[in-house]
């Protein structure tokens, strides 16, 4: 799914206490574009499409007291071709692998997903999705579950196409997020 420009608006002017660079990461077609738009209702700014080849998304979300702006990166396609360039992972402070539940691969090739955020960015609070729970499924909650256990991931099952828990993933992640910078105390303001 590609954003339309002529709809979306750039930086809405909404005061925030941090901000932080979020990476959206999974095999092509597994809804991350859906999930991205669907949470963000399509805030992104255009420019960074054609320079960086992603398509990028602002949302604000309260954390306690506090606002983070969630600037989430999302892959323009180049997931298909091969490894995505380290550039997209550098300085993210979250990251958000999602898989389609109805392809069980997609599941499979997470693992590598996830090493290659931590060769590049260390350990960031990351949530492991499993995506399309509105379609008949090939990966069972149990086995999402089990599988995140291993890596010490939370997971959470959504729907892009009817909204089922993608404002909670990204409410989850950025309280983890907020935390994180709070105790890292590397606030990018
Ligand atoms: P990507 O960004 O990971 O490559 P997209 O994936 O967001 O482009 O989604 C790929 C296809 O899956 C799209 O269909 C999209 O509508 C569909 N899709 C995404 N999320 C969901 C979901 O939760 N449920 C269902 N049923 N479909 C979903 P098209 O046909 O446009 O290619
Ligand atoms: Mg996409």
């Amino acid at each position: 799914m590609t954003p339309s420009i002529e709809s979306k608006e750039r930086d809405p002017p909404v005061p925030y206490d941090y901000r932080a660079k979020v990476i959206v990461l999974g095999d092509a077609a597994v809804g991350k574009t859906s999930i991205a738009v669907r949470f963000t209702k399509g805030f992104f700014s255009p420019e960074y499409i054609q320079t960086l080849g992603v398509n990028f998304f602002v949302q604000n979300v309260a954390v306690e007291d506090k606002v983070l702006r969630m600037q989430l990166w999302d892959t323009a396609g180049q997931e298909r071709f091969g490894p995505v360039l380290e550039k997209y992972y550098v300085g993210a402070k979250g990251a958000v692998v999602v898989f389609d539940k109805t392809v069980p691969q997609t599941l499979a090739n997470v693992r590598g997903w996830l090493d290659r955020v931590k060769s590049i960015c260390g350990i960031i609070p990351t949530m492991l999705v499993g995506n399309k729970a509105d379609l008949k499924e090939a990966v069972t909650a149990a086995q999402g579950e089990t599988f995140a256990e291993q890596l010490q991931l939370s997971y959470l099952e959504t729907s892009a196409k009817n909204g089922m828990n993608v404002v909670k993933v990204f409410t989850l992640l950025a309280f983890e997020v907020v935390k994180s910078l709070e105790r890292s105390e590397q606030f990018d303001l």
